[in-house]
């Protein structure tokens, strides 16, 4: 039988400031998977030392203490209780008090070490509790996916475990290299759902990933619904619109809305994509008048790219543009609106760049800031706008030019970071045509020094970008991005200092069995020695 303990009675206890006596550990218990150390941590902390002296045990009693006042830290102490309680079986009340005298774990705003910034977070374990400090909720919340990794793994148990729960102790002081530290999933060659969408997000947001880019039109399908265009979705989004006639499938607003809800829950923005003036057959099969021939082309649903172009020079085009863009924006919080841009190869260079240059101030103007393919550093647009490079090559002119400029750059060359690319000839899924990538090919390469001229400073960040062409569920989903994800995530996250594929492989290999418990479909890379 599960023993329980109210809230209401923990609070009595903490209000009469009785003397607790921690209860003896359960009797039997089984060994814990591996030992955890300070460092056990994908992204690996930019600092953790170590105390062998100051372990904690997390117990029946313990407490969640959330700092006053603030909602945000509250809700960060119930998403770290609701991890934790399912294993432990601990209640685990989320207080939002100034202070306890039960063992707890605090989350804390401000009072950091001051390089931890907007995202980073400092952790402190004595045998008394855990602190976890902040500056932002969002410090507060990777601060507590750091905790979940220095727990034993059966913490991803979805069912109570009896085991010892000791969090190694030590203090650690963590904060980002980038900022922008991406996932992409392509929801026009296959569809998924909302619930794949957020059980991607759940995944991303325990490797620190801050941004999820969705793909969400190309020449396949349409799938984000808009109200001026309705056909778009019922049409372009209808029956038999994915790769190979699978199909339907479209984001309702509301869906988007609750997609953009559960990431910004998880402290990840959502990046939507619109690919154009290329990738556009599924609108331009829907809608005849957005051909310039007036003439629609058939639905496309093989994997070939680069046939299709918006009609440049027909003042229709921007009307369809502006009213898509406008009603994306609407449901955007997030700041950024990206506008593809890439492999236009039916559309001419000169016809391009009109495009782009009369696109790019309709991102402005509906208050978000741009992002596209690094094609869009052809036309040398203003240097607010972000390119995302994707190519395979060390050089590109446009690139280094952009980023002498100002520009910003988001590091996703596909022989790298395409999670849809193969791990070796044998992978069922996924292409080849970047690279088979394994796992140390994903971990093995430095944002800052992959393209001549686009160095540190350059570099928003780095993004893993998974192309669903040959993938349908979630679990081809998963494949994909286990383990190469955590690579990607540890590469925007942790310092170049840091960057040890030894160090890597080992700690990677120790995350197995949190996926086992939580069903994730890993693909066991022989270059990882798994426990
Ligand atoms: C290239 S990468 C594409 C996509 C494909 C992907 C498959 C990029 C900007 N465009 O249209 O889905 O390759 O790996």
């Amino acid at each position: 039988m599960r023993r329980r303990h109210t809230l209401t009675r923990l609070l009595a206890i903490a209000a009469l400031g009785l003397p607790l006596t921690l209860p003896a550990a359960p009797a039997a218990a089984a060994p814990t998977v591996g030992t955890r150390q300070l460092s056990d941590v994908i992204p690996v902390p930019v600092e953790s030392h170590p105390d062998a002296q100051s372990a904690f045990r997390l117990g029946p009693l313990t407490v969640i203490r959330t700092a006053p006042g603030s909602l945000a830290a509250w809700q960060v102490g119930r998403q770290l209780a609701a991890t934790l309680r399912p294993a432990t079986g601990y209640p685990l009340p989320v207080l939002p008090v100034r202070s306890t005298p039960l063992p707890e774990i605090a989350l804390v705003l401000g009072a950091t070490d001051a390089r931890v910034g907007q995202e980073g977070y400092q952790l402190d374990v004595t045998r008394r509790g855990v602190t976890i400090r902040a500056n932002t909720p969002a410090g507060l919340f990777a601060g507590t996916q750091t905790l979940r990794q220095l727990l034993p793994a059966q913490i991803e148990a979805s069912n109570r475990q009896r085991i010892t729960w000791t969090v190694p102790g030590g203090r650690i002081v963590d904060y980002p290299r980038f900022a922008y530290r991406a996932a992409m999933l392509d929801l026009a060659r296959h569809f998924h759902t909302v619930d794949e969408i957020t059980a991607y997000v759940d995944l991303l947001s325990q490797y620190k990933i801050n941004y999820l880019h969705l793909h969400l039109t190309d020449d396949q399908g349409w799938r984000i619904q808009i109200d001026s265009w309705p056909r778009l979705t019922t049409v372009g989004g209808g029956p038999g619109t994915g790769v190979d006639g699978v199909g339907p499938g479209f984001l309702t607003k509301a869906d988007y809305k609750a997609v953009v809800a559960y990431a910004a829950a998880r402290h990840i923005t959502i990046v939507p994509e619109i690919d154009m003036p290329g990738h556009t057959n599924a609108a331009q099969s829907t809608y005849a008048e957005l051909n310039c021939d007036g003439v629609a082309p058939a639905p496309r649903t093989d994997m070939a790219v680069g046939y299709s172009s918006l009609c440049i020079d027909d003042e229709l085009t921007y009307r369809f543009v502006e009213d898509v863009i406008r009603e994306l924006a609407e449901i955007t919080p997030g700041p950024f609106l990206h506008i593809g841009g890439d492999e236009a190869h039916a559309t001419t260079d000169e016809d391009y760049r009109t495009f782009v240059e009369r696109v790019l101030p309709l991102v402005s103007k509906y208050g978000k800031r741009a992002s596209g393919w690094n094609e869009i550093m052809r036309v040398d647009p203003s240097t607010d706008v972000v390119a995302q490079f994707w190519g395979t090559g060390t050089t590109n002119a446009d690139l280094a030019r952009a980023a002498a400029r100002g520009n910003k750059v988001i590091m996703s060359p596909a022989n790298k970071s395409y999670l849809d690319m193969k791990y070796d000839p044998s992978t069922r899924l996924g292409l080849q045509w970047a690279a088979y990538i394994e796992v140390r090919d994903a971990y093995g390469w430095d944002p800052a020094h992959r393209v001549a001229g686009v160095g540190e400073d350059a570099i928003l960040g780095v993004e893993a970008p998974l192309w669903s062409e040959t993938l349908r569920s979630l679990d081809d989903i998963e494949y994909m991005a286990f383990p190469r994800l955590p690579a990607i995530a540890e590469l925007g996250w942790s310092t170049a200092a840091s960057h040890d594929w030894e160090s890597f492989r080992v700690r990677l290999g120790a995350q197995a069995p949190r996926w086992r418990l939580q069903e994730v479909n890993f693909y066991p890379s022989p270059q990882v020695p798994w426990i």
